[in-house]
């Protein structure tokens, strides 16, 4: 499949350019750092054109491009909704018909830890980052709803090489699994709309990756193999200040 990334610079584009490629697919990058000859260096949210360019012909976009941490109000409702919006409308006109959306744990971070967590539950995001992943995946559930777009929002734990904290034994995604559960929502035939979790096969999971699962993704990982390394050592922030909600150090009450 012809896929266009955005976001192609950061962490998880970076790992998902170079695994989509080897998973077949003919992947193109945007990024407004500069990352290599196949990312092109563009502003999303200045640069109308290029998003159309680039999307002319493809067969799906992952959408990753976005402030990945906590910011104001207004930055958060450009960074994610605004931009969100531009590629879905992109998408439209370009006839791209699979979307793969970067959404986050924390638009359910004040989710207490502990039980199964169903992907449908009522958004508790806890942070204007994940309301605004929040508010993303319902936008795109309306071009869904409304225009027919297949879409996939996955709700993405602790994206890491390898899990560092207490919290990370159940939210780790790991690089190989990341591409695995792409690479699924881009091929299935069956995805329509979907929220799913995005983790690893780890045994002490709060989410429940039965709905990935139903849609191709075979996860690898798990991040009990560190556990007893990770236990050996003293709580960190991310286990210990809010070790009530899913959504970590994100969900601490001000
Ligand atoms: C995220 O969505 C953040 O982008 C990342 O920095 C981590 O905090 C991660 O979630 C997490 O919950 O561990």
């Amino acid at each position: 499949m012809r896929v266009v990334i955005t976001g192609a610079a950061g962490r998880i584009g970076r790992v998902l350019m170079v695994g989509l490629g080897a998973a077949g697919h003919d992947v193109r990058g945007v990024d407004a750092v500069a990352a290599g000859d196949d990312v092109i260096v563009a502003d999303l949210a200045k640069d109308a054109d290029v998003l159309s360019r680039l999307m002319h012909g493809a067969d799906a976009v992952v959408h990753l491009a976005a402030i990945a941490s906590e910011t104001d109000f207004g930055t958060a409702v450009d960074s994610h909704i605004g931009l969100t919006h531009r590629v879905l409308e992109a998408a439209l006109a370009q006839r791209v018909p699979r979307v793969v959306y970067a959404s986050s744990n924390h638009a359910v971070g004040f989710a207490p830890r502990g039980p199964m967590l169903a992907v449908h539950v009522p958004a508790r995001p806890d942070s204007f980052y994940g309301f605004g992943k929040a508010a993303c995946e319902a936008l795109c559930s309306l071009y869904h709803d409304r225009h027919g777009l297949t879409v996939a929002c996955l709700r993405i734990g602790s994206f890491r090489e390898r899990p560092t904290t207490r919290r990370h034994l159940s939210t780790w995604l790991s690089h190989g699994d990341t591409i695995r559960l792409v690479d699924a929502c881009l091929r299935s035939p069956d995805l329509g709309f979907a929220i799913l979790y995005g983790i690893s096969a780890n045994t002490r999971a709060w989410w429940d990756l039965d709905p990935a699962r139903l849609l191709g993704y075979q996860p690898r990982d798990d991040a009990e193999e560190w556990a007893a390394e990770i236990e050996s050592t003293p709580p960190s922030d991310d286990d210990d200040l809010d070790g009530r909600y899913v959504g970590g150090d994100f969900a601490r009450p001000v």
